[in-house]
Parts: C-alpha cells; sequence; structure tokens
C-alpha cells in the first residue's frame, strides 16, 4: 500500500501580480506541480458541475444527482473506476469546450509555456463517485505520461477541479520533485521489463520502481483544491488518482495544452479528424492516440452510446485555434 501525505500550502494565486505567477511557475519547477487557485470562479465553476450532473442525469438511465442510491452502473454511462469517462462524445461537450476556453485557464498555460499558440488536448472527463461497490476498486497505478526515451520537460498536464477536494476526497497523488529524477530513474532502471504501455507516451511504475523513489527520499503527496483550482503537473511527475472515500464526488474536467509548434503537420491533421468525428484524445494534445465513442456494457456496445455531443460547442476564433486545424497548411 502506497502511503501518502496531505500537501495543502502549495497553492498560489492566479489573479495578482507577475510575482505570484512567478511563484507558481517555481513551485511546479521545483515539486513537478502545483494548485492555480480560483483559476475559474465561483459561480462558474458551480455552473460546469450542473453541467456534468445534467449530462449524467440526460442518459435517462435512472440517476439522480440527490440520490446516492442512483449511482450504480446500470443508471450511468460506462465510467471506469478511475472516474474516467472516455466516450459518448463527452470531450467535445459544450461544457468541457467552456472549460477549456476559460481565460484563466489559458493565461495559466500561456505563462507556462511563454507562447499564446497552443492547442488543447481533448481528453477524458472524471465524474467519481464515493464508494462505489458496483465498478471494482480503484487501486493506485503509479504512471508518467511521457516516454522514457524522451526526456526533458515536454508537457504540462492540468485538471480542472469542480467539487471541494479535501484529504479523503480522492483526487490526484504525486511524487514530489520526481519529475527531476526522471531520466536518472530511467537509466537506472532500463534492466527492468516495463509493465506493457498502451501508448509510449506512459510509463507505470513497479514494486521496484517505487523502491527507487522511495530510495531518493521521494514523497508521495495527495493535492487537495476547491472548486475552480487548477491543478498542474510535469508529464514526468509520477502520479496517480484515487476515488473519493467521503460524500462528496470528485469530478474533474482534464485540461491540457502545449504550443502548436510542437505538433507535426501529420498530428494537426489527425488531430483535425478527431474533433470532426467528436472523438478524444490522450492527454497529450498534438493527437498521438485517437479514440472512440464504442463504449461496452457488460461486453457489447452500449445501447446508449452517443456519437455526437448532446450540445455541440461554440467555438470563437480563440477557441478554434485550440484545435489546431487553423494552423494545417494547405499541403498537409
Ligand atoms: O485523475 C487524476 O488526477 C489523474 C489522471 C491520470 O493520471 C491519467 O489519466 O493519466
Ligand atoms: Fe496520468
Amino acid at each position: 500500500m502506497i502511503s501518502t501525505k496531505i500537501e495543502q500550502n502549495n497553492t498560489l494565486k492566479l489573479e495578482g501580480t507577475t510575482q505570484d505567477l512567478e511563484y507558481w511557475q517555481e513551485d511546479v519547477a521545483r515539486d513537478g506541480f502545483a494548485v492555480i487557485k480560483g483559476a475559474i470562479p465561483k459561480e462558474r465553476i458551480e455552473g460546469y458541475a450542473n453541467d456534468m450532473m445534467s449530462w449524467l442525469e440526460g442518459f435517462n438511465l435512472g440517476f439522480d444527482r440527490n440520490d446516492p442510491s442512483t449511482v450504480h452502473k446500470s443508471k450511468l454511462p460506462h465510467i471506469t473506476e478511475k472516474g474516467m469517462c472516455l466516450n459518448y462524445a463527452v470531450t467535445h461537450e459544450d461544457f468541457v469546450w467552456k472549460v477549456r476556453t476559460e481565460p484563466g485557464i489559458l493565461s495559466a498555460f500561456h505563462k507556462i509555456y511563454n507562447d499564446k499558440k497552443l492547442i488543447v488536448s481533448f481528453d477524458a472527463v472524471n465524474f467519481g463517485f464515493p464508494n462505489r461497490t458496483d465498478i471494482p476498486p480503484n487501486d493506485p497505478w503509479p504512471h508518467q505520461d511521457q516516454d522514457p526515451k524522451k526526456p526533458g520537460f515536454r508537457v504540462m498536464q492540468g485538471l480542472v477541479n469542480v467539487f471541494p477536494n479535501g484529504p479523503k476526497d480522492g483526487g490526484l497523488i504525486v511524487c514530489k520533485g520526481a519529475h527531476l529524477l526522471s531520466e536518472q530513474f530511467h537509466k537506472e532502471m532500463a534492466w527492468e521489463e516495463p509493465i506493457p504501455a498502451w501508448n509510449p507516451e506512459w510509463y507505470g511504475f513497479t514494486d521496484k520502481g517505487m523502491q527507487w523513489l522511495a530510495d531518493k527520499g521521494c514523497e508521495w503527496v495527495k493535492v487537495c483544491a476547491e472548486p475552480g483550482d487548477l491543478l498542474i503537473w510535469d508529464s514526468r511527475t509520477p502520479h496517480y488518482n484515487l476515488s473519493p472515500e467521503g460524500e462528496t464526488p470528485r469530478f474533474v474536467i482534464y485540461t491540457c495544452y502545449m504550443p502548436v509548434s510542437g505538433a507535426t503537420q501529420e498530428e494537426l491533421v489527425r488531430k483535425k479528424k478527431a474533433f470532426e468525428d467528436w472523438n478524444g484524445t490522450t492527454h497529450w494534445p498534438n493527437c498521438q492516440v485517437v479514440g472512440n465513442n464504442n463504449a461496452k456494457r457488460d461486453g457489447v456496445d452500449d445501447p446508449h452510446n452517443r456519437f455526437e455531443p448532446v450540445k455541440k460547442p461554440v467555438l470563437d476564433e480563440e477557441g478554434f485555434k485550440l484545435t489546431g486545424i487553423p494552423y494545417i497548411k494547405a499541403s498537409a
């Protein structure tokens, strides 16, 4: 069992002076993660929480946000034990795109990359309900979301936290500072047979890998957050999530951006198709992997599958640029 430490003091305000911004940038440089407080204002994050609940209820399978007894896989779309909802075109719902284009989120990532020409991932949405017994337990799955063969900082992952997320409310667990040891780790552990990776930009830590990190004195910490906070972490930082154990669900919208200059034309063309087909990608904004909307229910295609969003996003020019489509050259 992995022990975790609760950490709440690594938070910094987004709004304010340049100096404030430099503080959270220092945090993430040193620790591999940071919390940007209040990136989305209270009234708007409450609206997104409502949208997320309505989206689940909108399947008309019996889920009712006010009745915890209706939290059951028979009454919900397919949600993995990690809380992930990967299908049903959820990644392109209007409320998800609204979160992606929130000014406080965009300005944070502009600052991170010192670049305004960014593209965004079409990532999963997390609907973590507490104490579920109808799906398998969510055992720790420590990993990094970056190819061990490609060292150095490459991408900053992000998630928008929707409900109060305290010590017992599940959420992101990170191995503090271990992003800086990533290259050394992969050199020294290269002898080990890796856990099969579902895509090259993923590496799972084995017991021996965990021991290596422990021997280096690395600590695992639970990141706590309030509604509207943006959590960021370097994709080299070892991490996983835990399910909530109290009464509050843990809902999250993943928001990961990178400069368009880091994507090839071929990747942008693939991303365009993913967008037009309402498909998801992983965290990686340059569209390494394209998902699909064929969720399974009891081993067969879910009869409630959806292949387009209920409410299609209306993107302004800045939002549309995040799809990468305007950066595709005519020859591509
Ligand atoms: O939900 C989280 O906090 C992390 C999710 C994650 O690590 C992943 O999807 O790769
Ligand atoms: Fe991850």
